[in-house]
Protein backbone atom coordinates (compact mmCIF):
# COMPACT_ATOMS: atom_id res chain seq x y z
CA UNK A 1 0.00 0.00 0.00
CA UNK A 2 1.39 3.50 -0.65
CA UNK A 3 1.81 5.98 2.07
CA UNK A 4 1.79 9.17 1.69
CA UNK A 5 3.89 11.85 4.14
CA UNK A 6 5.14 15.44 4.36
CA UNK A 7 7.63 15.88 6.94
CA UNK A 8 5.71 19.32 6.68
CA UNK A 9 3.25 18.33 10.19
CA UNK A 10 6.68 18.84 12.19
CA UNK A 11 5.72 22.50 11.81
CA UNK A 12 2.63 22.29 14.09
CA UNK A 13 3.14 21.82 17.69
CA UNK A 14 1.03 23.27 19.96
CA UNK A 15 2.35 23.98 23.43
CA UNK A 16 -0.54 23.22 25.81
CA UNK A 17 -4.28 21.97 26.38
CA UNK A 18 -6.78 22.09 29.18
CA UNK A 19 -7.11 18.54 30.31
CA UNK A 20 -9.06 17.35 33.51
CA UNK A 21 -8.44 20.86 34.84
CA UNK A 22 -4.95 20.93 34.29
CA UNK A 23 -2.33 22.53 31.25
CA UNK A 24 -0.98 19.94 29.82
CA UNK A 25 1.39 19.05 27.10
CA UNK A 26 -0.87 18.92 23.80
CA UNK A 27 -1.19 15.23 23.38
CA UNK A 28 -1.24 15.69 19.36
CA UNK A 29 2.37 15.89 19.24
CA UNK A 30 4.75 15.19 16.22
CA UNK A 31 6.16 12.25 17.76
CA UNK A 32 2.87 10.42 16.66
CA UNK A 33 3.22 10.97 12.84
CA UNK A 34 7.18 10.01 13.61
CA UNK A 35 5.86 6.82 15.20
CA UNK A 36 3.62 5.79 12.63
CA UNK A 37 5.85 6.44 9.70
CA UNK A 38 8.41 4.46 11.19
CA UNK A 39 6.39 1.56 11.60
CA UNK A 40 5.46 1.87 7.84
CA UNK A 41 8.83 1.25 7.06
CA UNK A 42 9.66 -0.91 9.58
CA UNK A 43 7.07 -3.54 7.76
CA UNK A 44 7.98 -2.36 4.72
CA UNK A 45 4.13 -2.16 3.83
CA UNK A 46 5.20 -0.69 0.61
CA UNK A 47 6.26 2.57 -0.82
CA UNK A 48 6.69 6.14 0.96
CA UNK A 49 6.28 9.29 -1.31
CA UNK A 50 5.82 13.19 -0.53
CA UNK A 51 2.43 14.79 -1.89
CA UNK A 52 2.11 16.73 -4.71
CA UNK A 53 0.41 20.15 -4.19
CA UNK A 54 -3.37 20.19 -5.34
CA UNK A 55 -3.60 24.20 -4.11
CA UNK A 56 -6.36 25.40 -2.33
CA UNK A 57 -9.50 24.87 -4.77
CA UNK A 58 -10.07 21.42 -2.97
CA UNK A 59 -10.22 23.16 0.12
CA UNK A 60 -12.23 25.54 -0.53
CA UNK A 61 -15.04 22.73 -1.51
CA UNK A 62 -15.39 21.98 1.83
CA UNK A 63 -14.61 25.18 3.69
CA UNK A 64 -16.02 28.64 3.39
CA UNK A 65 -12.87 31.23 1.91
CA UNK A 66 -13.67 33.37 4.86
CA UNK A 67 -12.59 30.42 7.06
CA UNK A 68 -9.69 29.85 5.10
CA UNK A 69 -8.23 33.66 4.84
CA UNK A 70 -8.84 33.77 8.65
CA UNK A 71 -7.07 30.48 9.73
CA UNK A 72 -4.07 31.53 7.05
CA UNK A 73 -3.58 35.14 8.65
CA UNK A 74 -4.30 34.13 12.16
CA UNK A 75 -0.34 33.96 13.49
CA UNK A 76 0.07 36.96 11.55
CA UNK A 77 -2.08 39.25 13.03
CA UNK A 78 -1.38 37.35 16.73
CA UNK A 79 2.35 38.59 16.19
CA UNK A 80 1.51 41.93 15.20
CA UNK A 81 -0.52 42.41 18.56
CA UNK A 82 3.30 41.29 19.78
CA UNK A 83 2.45 37.76 20.91
CA UNK A 84 4.47 34.84 20.05
CA UNK A 85 2.83 32.20 22.32
CA UNK A 86 0.18 29.73 20.98
CA UNK A 87 -3.04 31.39 19.82
CA UNK A 88 -6.08 29.77 21.25
CA UNK A 89 -9.60 30.92 21.73
CA UNK A 90 -11.30 31.70 25.37
CA UNK A 91 -14.62 32.66 24.17
CA UNK A 92 -17.56 31.10 22.03
CA UNK A 93 -21.20 32.18 20.72
CA UNK A 94 -22.83 30.06 22.94
CA UNK A 95 -26.80 29.79 23.90
CA UNK A 96 -27.65 33.30 24.58
CA UNK A 97 -24.67 35.31 22.86
CA UNK A 98 -24.92 35.68 19.41
CA UNK A 99 -23.11 34.20 16.80
CA UNK A 100 -21.86 37.69 14.88
CA UNK A 101 -18.43 38.08 13.49
CA UNK A 102 -16.31 40.38 15.41
CA UNK A 103 -13.65 42.42 14.61
CA UNK A 104 -10.59 41.76 16.18
CA UNK A 105 -8.74 38.56 16.32
CA UNK A 106 -10.27 37.21 19.96
CA UNK A 107 -13.45 37.37 18.72
CA UNK A 108 -13.14 36.07 15.28
CA UNK A 109 -11.04 33.15 16.52
CA UNK A 110 -13.93 32.36 18.74
CA UNK A 111 -16.47 32.35 15.94
CA UNK A 112 -14.53 30.28 14.11
CA UNK A 113 -13.69 27.89 16.60
CA UNK A 114 -15.84 25.24 18.99
CA UNK A 115 -13.22 24.42 21.45
CA UNK A 116 -10.00 25.27 22.66
CA UNK A 117 -8.26 22.45 21.63
CA UNK A 118 -6.80 23.39 18.69
CA UNK A 119 -4.09 26.19 19.12
CA UNK A 120 -2.66 28.01 16.26
CA UNK A 121 1.10 28.26 16.11
CA UNK A 122 3.58 29.89 13.79
CA UNK A 123 3.49 26.43 11.36
CA UNK A 124 -0.14 25.87 12.03
CA UNK A 125 -1.67 26.75 8.35
CA UNK A 126 1.58 25.33 6.57
CA UNK A 127 1.44 21.80 8.80
CA UNK A 128 -2.86 21.74 7.95
CA UNK A 129 -2.17 22.64 4.70
CA UNK A 130 0.43 19.74 3.85
CA UNK A 131 -1.86 17.26 5.63
CA UNK A 132 -4.82 18.39 3.34
CA UNK A 133 -2.13 18.06 0.32
CA UNK A 134 -1.46 14.37 1.35
CA UNK A 135 -4.86 13.28 1.73
CA UNK A 136 -5.14 14.81 -1.73
CA UNK A 137 -2.67 13.17 -3.13
CA UNK A 138 -3.82 9.75 -1.62
CA UNK A 139 -6.74 10.30 -2.92
CA UNK A 140 -5.51 10.44 -6.29
CA UNK A 141 -3.71 7.18 -6.16
CA UNK A 142 -6.76 5.31 -5.20
CA UNK A 143 -9.14 7.46 -7.95
CA UNK A 144 -6.40 6.80 -10.53
CA UNK A 145 -6.89 2.88 -9.90
CA UNK A 146 -5.00 2.09 -6.80
CA UNK A 147 -6.39 -0.61 -4.62
CA UNK A 148 -5.64 1.47 -1.15
CA UNK A 149 -3.64 4.14 0.32
CA UNK A 150 -2.45 6.18 3.46
CA UNK A 151 -2.64 9.75 3.93
CA UNK A 152 -0.29 10.03 6.88
CA UNK A 153 -1.44 13.29 8.07
CA UNK A 154 -1.66 15.62 11.08
CA UNK A 155 -2.76 17.72 12.13
CA UNK A 156 -6.16 15.28 11.98
CA UNK A 157 -9.09 16.68 10.71
CA UNK A 158 -12.29 14.83 11.13
CA UNK A 159 -13.88 17.50 13.82
CA UNK A 160 -13.27 20.07 11.76
CA UNK A 161 -16.32 21.78 9.92
CA UNK A 162 -16.49 23.94 7.22
CA UNK A 163 -15.99 27.11 9.28
CA UNK A 164 -14.98 25.85 12.94
CA UNK A 165 -12.06 24.16 13.92
CA UNK A 166 -11.37 22.16 17.56
CA UNK A 167 -10.28 19.32 18.71
CA UNK A 168 -6.83 19.37 17.49
CA UNK A 169 -7.93 19.60 13.74
CA UNK A 170 -8.54 23.05 11.24
CA UNK A 171 -8.94 21.81 8.06
CA UNK A 172 -10.78 18.58 7.67
CA UNK A 173 -8.24 16.10 5.63
CA UNK A 174 -11.23 12.86 5.52
CA UNK A 175 -13.72 15.53 3.82
CA UNK A 176 -11.34 17.20 1.60
CA UNK A 177 -10.37 13.79 0.10
CA UNK A 178 -14.36 12.50 -0.18
CA UNK A 179 -15.45 16.08 -1.81
CA UNK A 180 -12.54 15.24 -4.53
CA UNK A 181 -14.05 11.93 -5.49
CA UNK A 182 -16.88 13.63 -5.98
CA UNK A 183 -15.65 16.13 -8.20
CA UNK A 184 -13.95 13.36 -10.27
CA UNK A 185 -16.98 11.87 -10.71
CA UNK A 186 -17.55 9.43 -8.37
CA UNK A 187 -21.37 9.46 -7.06
CA UNK A 188 -21.35 7.56 -4.18
CA UNK A 189 -18.69 7.68 -1.88
CA UNK A 190 -18.70 6.38 1.79
CA UNK A 191 -17.14 7.47 4.98
CA UNK A 192 -16.41 5.11 7.77
CA UNK A 193 -15.10 7.00 10.52
CA UNK A 194 -13.54 4.77 13.58
CA UNK A 195 -11.49 6.99 15.60
CA UNK A 196 -12.79 6.99 18.92
CA UNK A 197 -14.11 10.75 18.98
CA UNK A 198 -17.20 11.58 16.97
CA UNK A 199 -16.35 12.87 13.79
CA UNK A 200 -18.76 15.99 14.09
CA UNK A 201 -16.83 18.13 11.85
CA UNK A 202 -17.25 15.40 8.42
CA UNK A 203 -21.19 14.59 9.80
CA UNK A 204 -21.73 18.69 9.30
CA UNK A 205 -20.26 19.13 6.33
CA UNK A 206 -22.01 15.98 4.33
CA UNK A 207 -25.33 16.26 6.53
CA UNK A 208 -27.64 17.00 4.33
CA UNK A 209 -26.08 15.37 0.89
CA UNK A 210 -26.89 11.53 -0.42
CA UNK A 211 -24.12 11.54 -2.72
CA UNK A 212 -21.89 10.98 0.53
CA UNK A 213 -22.55 8.58 3.35
CA UNK A 214 -20.85 9.56 6.81
CA UNK A 215 -21.13 6.29 9.42
CA UNK A 216 -19.15 6.91 12.57
CA UNK A 217 -18.51 4.71 15.90
CA UNK A 218 -17.37 6.35 18.89
CA UNK A 219 -17.54 7.00 22.45
CA UNK A 220 -21.11 8.05 23.29
CA UNK A 221 -21.11 12.03 22.95
CA UNK A 222 -23.49 11.94 25.99
CA UNK A 223 -20.26 11.33 28.67
CA UNK A 224 -18.07 12.04 25.88
CA UNK A 225 -16.20 14.78 23.64
CA UNK A 226 -17.20 16.59 21.27
CA UNK A 227 -20.69 16.12 23.68
CA UNK A 228 -22.48 18.03 20.78
CA UNK A 229 -23.03 16.32 18.04
CA UNK A 230 -22.68 12.32 17.42
CA UNK A 231 -25.88 11.02 18.53
CA UNK A 232 -27.88 8.11 16.96
CA UNK A 233 -31.17 9.95 16.20
CA UNK A 234 -28.67 12.14 14.26
CA UNK A 235 -29.76 10.85 10.66
CA UNK A 236 -29.14 13.32 8.54
CA UNK A 237 -31.45 16.29 6.95
CA UNK A 238 -33.23 16.92 3.40
CA UNK A 239 -31.76 15.23 0.58
CA UNK A 240 -29.43 13.71 3.30
CA UNK A 241 -31.91 12.16 5.65
CA UNK A 242 -30.82 8.36 5.64
CA UNK A 243 -26.99 8.57 5.09
CA UNK A 244 -25.80 9.91 8.62
CA UNK A 245 -25.49 6.85 10.86
CA UNK A 246 -23.99 7.23 14.59
CA UNK A 247 -23.12 4.07 16.13
CA UNK A 248 -22.35 5.86 19.88
CA UNK A 249 -20.60 3.34 22.21
CA UNK A 250 -20.53 3.45 26.16
CA UNK A 251 -17.16 4.15 28.09
CA UNK A 252 -15.43 0.71 28.58
CA UNK A 253 -16.64 -0.91 25.20
CA UNK A 254 -14.06 -4.08 24.09
CA UNK A 255 -13.36 -5.57 20.79
CA UNK A 256 -16.41 -7.46 21.39
CA UNK A 257 -18.74 -4.79 21.46
CA UNK A 258 -16.78 -2.82 19.12
CA UNK A 259 -16.87 -4.88 16.54
CA UNK A 260 -20.59 -5.38 16.48
CA UNK A 261 -20.98 -1.90 15.85
CA UNK A 262 -18.26 -1.94 12.60
CA UNK A 263 -20.59 -4.63 11.29
CA UNK A 264 -23.46 -2.63 11.75
CA UNK A 265 -21.69 0.26 9.99
CA UNK A 266 -20.20 -2.16 7.10
CA UNK A 267 -24.06 -3.59 6.16
CA UNK A 268 -24.77 0.27 5.78
CA UNK A 269 -22.23 0.73 3.97
CA UNK A 270 -22.61 -2.16 1.45
CA UNK A 271 -26.18 -1.49 1.55
CA UNK A 272 -25.33 2.22 0.12
CA UNK A 273 -23.62 1.00 -2.62
CA UNK A 274 -20.23 3.34 -2.14
CA UNK A 275 -18.06 3.22 -4.86
CA UNK A 276 -15.17 4.10 -2.84
CA UNK A 277 -14.18 4.35 0.71
CA UNK A 278 -12.79 7.00 2.85
CA UNK A 279 -11.62 5.46 6.50
CA UNK A 280 -10.97 8.52 9.16
CA UNK A 281 -8.22 6.26 11.00
CA UNK A 282 -8.34 6.78 14.95
CA UNK A 283 -6.51 4.44 16.98
CA UNK A 284 -7.50 6.15 19.72
CA UNK A 285 -9.83 3.62 20.72
CA UNK A 286 -6.89 1.46 22.00
CA UNK A 287 -6.89 0.17 25.48
CA UNK A 288 -3.72 2.74 26.65
CA UNK A 289 -4.73 5.55 24.91
CA UNK A 290 -4.16 8.60 27.74
CA UNK A 291 -7.39 10.39 26.90
CA UNK A 292 -9.86 7.99 25.76
CA UNK A 293 -12.25 5.11 27.57
CA UNK A 294 -12.56 2.08 24.69
CA UNK A 295 -10.59 -1.14 25.19
CA UNK A 296 -9.15 -1.90 21.78
CA UNK A 297 -6.16 -4.28 21.69
CA UNK A 298 -3.16 -4.28 19.06
CA UNK A 299 -4.09 -7.39 17.54
CA UNK A 300 -8.07 -6.21 17.15
CA UNK A 301 -6.77 -3.50 14.84
CA UNK A 302 -5.82 -6.31 12.34
CA UNK A 303 -9.17 -8.06 12.36
CA UNK A 304 -10.24 -3.99 11.68
CA UNK A 305 -8.40 -4.24 8.85
CA UNK A 306 -9.51 -7.22 7.23
CA UNK A 307 -13.35 -6.21 8.07
CA UNK A 308 -12.92 -3.14 5.99
CA UNK A 309 -11.25 -5.16 3.19
CA UNK A 310 -14.53 -7.51 2.81
CA UNK A 311 -16.27 -4.21 1.64
CA UNK A 312 -14.14 -4.82 -1.65
CA UNK A 313 -14.13 -1.32 -1.80
CA UNK A 314 -11.26 1.02 -3.39
CA UNK A 315 -10.14 2.21 0.10
CA UNK A 316 -8.29 5.78 1.58
CA UNK A 317 -7.52 5.54 4.62
CA UNK A 318 -6.65 9.00 5.78
CA UNK A 319 -5.14 9.41 9.81
CA UNK A 320 -6.88 10.98 12.45
CA UNK A 321 -6.24 10.51 16.14
CA UNK A 322 -4.95 8.43 18.85
CA UNK A 323 -2.30 9.22 21.70
CA UNK A 324 -0.46 6.13 23.19
CA UNK A 325 2.50 7.25 20.96
CA UNK A 326 4.61 4.47 21.73
CA UNK A 327 1.55 2.23 20.60
CA UNK A 328 0.22 4.23 17.77
CA UNK A 329 2.44 2.91 14.96
CA UNK A 330 2.00 -0.66 15.81
CA UNK A 331 -2.35 -0.03 15.65
CA UNK A 332 -2.34 2.42 12.98
CA UNK A 333 -0.31 0.16 10.51
CA UNK A 334 -2.01 -3.36 11.61
CA UNK A 335 -5.00 -1.92 10.15
CA UNK A 336 -3.48 -1.20 6.79
CA UNK A 337 -1.52 -4.64 7.21
CA UNK A 338 -4.97 -6.16 8.41
CA UNK A 339 -6.58 -5.04 5.23
CA UNK A 340 -3.68 -5.37 3.17
CA UNK A 341 -3.39 -8.98 4.05
CA UNK A 342 -7.14 -9.72 3.49
CA UNK A 343 -7.29 -8.05 0.27
CA UNK A 344 -4.16 -10.45 -0.97
CA UNK A 345 -6.34 -13.29 0.21
CA UNK A 346 -9.29 -12.16 -1.65
CA UNK A 347 -7.35 -11.67 -5.32
C1 LIG B 1 -8.66 14.02 16.41
C2 LIG B 1 -8.97 13.73 17.84
O1 LIG B 1 -8.87 12.57 18.29
N1 LIG B 1 -9.31 14.77 18.64
C3 LIG B 1 -9.66 14.55 19.99
C4 LIG B 1 -9.82 15.81 20.75
C5 LIG B 1 -10.18 15.53 22.18
N2 LIG B 1 -10.17 16.71 22.98
C6 LIG B 1 -10.78 16.60 24.26
C7 LIG B 1 -9.98 15.74 25.17
C8 LIG B 1 -10.67 15.57 26.50
C9 LIG B 1 -9.89 14.54 27.24
N3 LIG B 1 -10.42 14.19 28.52
C10 LIG B 1 -9.54 13.16 29.02
C11 LIG B 1 -9.79 12.74 30.40
C12 LIG B 1 -8.69 11.76 30.79
N4 LIG B 1 -8.63 11.63 32.20
ZN1 LIG C 1 -10.10 11.02 18.43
Amino acid sequence: MLTIYSDDHHLHHGRCELIDGQLMPCFEMPSRADHILQRVQAQALGPVEPPKDHGREPLRRVHSDDYLAFFEGAWARWQAMGDDGDLLPFTWPARTLRAVKPRGLHGELGYYSFDGGAPITAGTWQAAYSAAQVALTAQAAVQAGADSAFALCRPPGHHAASDLMGGYCYLNNAAIAAQAFIDQGRAKVAILDVDYHHGNGTQSIFYDRADVLFTSIHGDPADEFPFFLGYADETGEGAGEGFNLNLPLPHGSDWARWSQALEHACQAIAEYGAEVLVVSLGVDTFKQDPISQFKLDSPDYLTMGARIAALGLPTLFVMEGGYAVEEIGINAVNVLEGYQTARKEAA
